[in-house]
């Protein structure tokens, strides 16, 4: 069936997609994420806060359709660790993604399943280029700003949350005197010793 060209628009000021509903995710949508397991619970026993809303425009999932939309990832801390994106492998692994930083001061957290890994500063102007095969979390390093992200990426690819669900991603961003700073995540182990 011939697709047709469509237009939408993205309302920086209310950060939103005009028209368009977000996916909510809660901070309890990250259970076994943050390495504080104390302030953790404490966080959600004080009412489960919102960390991020997704707004998609999903593309039918075959190739060479595009899906985009924008994410605007709250600030925030849970303990040390600052408010984060799930974060994800697309299910086809041989998939990238563009990710184009409208507001906010961010980080992009990449690895692959070999545990190559690269954090890439988000600042509105840039752009992040995820090869295939990267998973990415995006965190936001702000006191008191929301990180505003556009991205685009082939919408065969599907996502695989599974992996980072097990054991987080090789780095962790924490304060450190104020500011970000990569930590290694205790919990992560090499692809060998799993
Ligand atoms: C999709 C793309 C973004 C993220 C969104 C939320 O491939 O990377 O739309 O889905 O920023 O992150 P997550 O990890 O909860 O899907
Ligand atoms: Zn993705």
């Amino acid at each position: 069936m011939l697709q047709l060209p469509f237009t939408f628009t993205l309302r920086q000021a209310d950060a939103c997609i005009e028209g368009y509903t977000p996916i909510v995710r809660r901070l309890s949508s990250l259970q076994g994420q943050f390495l504080d397991q104390a302030a953790f619970a404490a966080a959600l026993a004080q009412g489960d806060p919102v960390l991020y809303q997704v707004y998609a425009v999903d593309r039918p999932d075959v190739v060479g359709e595009l899906s985009s939309g924008l994410t605007i990832l709250h600030p925030g801390r849970v303990g040390d660790e600052y408010y984060m994106t799930k974060g994800h492998f697309h299910a086809v692994l041989e998939t990238g993604e563009v990710y184009y930083c409208l507001g906010g001061h961010g980080m992009m957290v990449m690895e692959t399943p070999e545990g190559d890994w690269r954090v890439a500063k988000m600042t509105p102007g840039v752009v992040v280029y995820v090869p295939p095969r990267w998973a990415h979390r995006s965190v936001n390093v702000s006191k008191d700003e929301d990180l505003v992200f556009f991205w685009v990426y082939p919408a065969h690819a599907g996502h695989n949350y599974g992996a980072i669900e097990r054991q987080g991603f090789r780095k962790l961003i924490v304060a450190r005197d104020g500011a970000p700073a990569v930590i290694d995540n205790p919990r992560w182990l090499p692809p060998e010793m799993r």
